[in-house]
């Protein structure tokens, strides 16, 4: 059951799942912006500065990115599905999970800047411990289209500077905060250390995201490459959304296909997942 509720007043649904579980879906962009596992932490990152007004991007849960990655193509950044309002089209729940489906298609406004028929749904589903979002992008209309997208993941930590991160061992990165410099040199284990805008490609493996309050294994099915991104000090305090030093509690981490567009040809279907597990 996905009940109707106004979060920090945003429209929104909230999942009630095993043990306690919670989650909390903005209809805005199918965006959530808030999950609890059954410890009562709050594990997505939302800022107190986020804009409610309906049609701004919202700083701060998992906003689906689609069909444009970042500023990669001439559309607004991360496309417009995060500014778009999606509907719930199903929702049900057993004694081990609940699950909530929306919808959205396009429109005059989305054909203006993007002249294709989709549909794209996504599914979030909760477990005592989990959280799985999978994004179906189906073509309806009658020829081939591209995208580049992404699970914006904005995790909650309470220092990303203790943060680190393993399994993106033997990926190269496109550094977006250093000119876009392709690396490979990547230690075993990461942390973050001042600003970070890098797109892994081709990861396989899940991350081991450890906190000093515990660790998430982020994993993805369908996304090629996994993101990370957090402004620093200089960038995040002069971002009006977050608060000042509201940068050091989150921690991007996107299951995104950023680098190699994904085609979809007339009448198919393409799916993407990403999971969150408390480890
Ligand atoms: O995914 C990383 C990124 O593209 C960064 O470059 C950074 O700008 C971030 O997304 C947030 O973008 P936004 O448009 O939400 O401010």
């Amino acid at each position: 059951m996905a009940t109707p509720v106004s979060f920090r007043g945003l429209d929104a649904v909230r999942l009630d799942g095993p043990r306690g579980a919670s989650l909390v879906v903005a209809l805005q962009g199918a965006q959530a912006v808030s999950w609890v596992p059954p410890d009562g932490r709050e594990r997505l990152y939302l800022s107190e500065r986020a804009v409610r007004d309906g049609r701004t991007p919202i700083r701060g849960g998992i906003p689906v990115c689609f069909p444009q990655f970042a500023g990669l193509g001439p559309l607004p950044k991360h496309g417009f599905l995060r500014t778009t309002p999606w509907r719930v089209v199903a929702a049900r729940s057993g004694p081990d999970y609940a699950l909530v489906t929306l919808e959205t298609t396009d429109t005059d406004a989305t054909r203006t800047l993007w002249p294709h028929a989709f549909r794209t749904e996504l599914t979030l589903m909760l477990e005592a411990d989990r959280l799985d979002l999978e994004l179906c992008v189906t073509n309806t209309g009658g020829v081939a289209f591209t995208f580049t997208g992404a699970l914006h993941t904005y995790l909650q930590v309470a220092d990303v500077g203790r943060v680190t991160i393993d399994g993106l061992q033997g990926c190269a990165y496109r550094d977006a905060a250093n000119g876009d410099r392709i690396l490979d040199e990547i230690p075993s284990t990461l942390t973050i250390q001042g600003e970070v805008d890098r797109v892994y490609r081709n990861v396989e493996r899940p991350l081991r995201v450890a906190t000093d309050e515990g660790s998430l294994i982020v994993g993805s099915q369908g996304f090629t490459d996994v993101v990370l991104w957090n402004p620093g000090a200089g960038k995040g305090d002069a971002l009006a959304d977050l608060p000042p030093g509201g940068w050091r509690r989150l921690l991007c981490v996107e299951a995104a296909c950023a680098d190699t567009p994904v085609s979809v040809a007339a009448g198919e279907e393409w799916y993407g997942r990403q999971s969150l597990v408390v480890a």
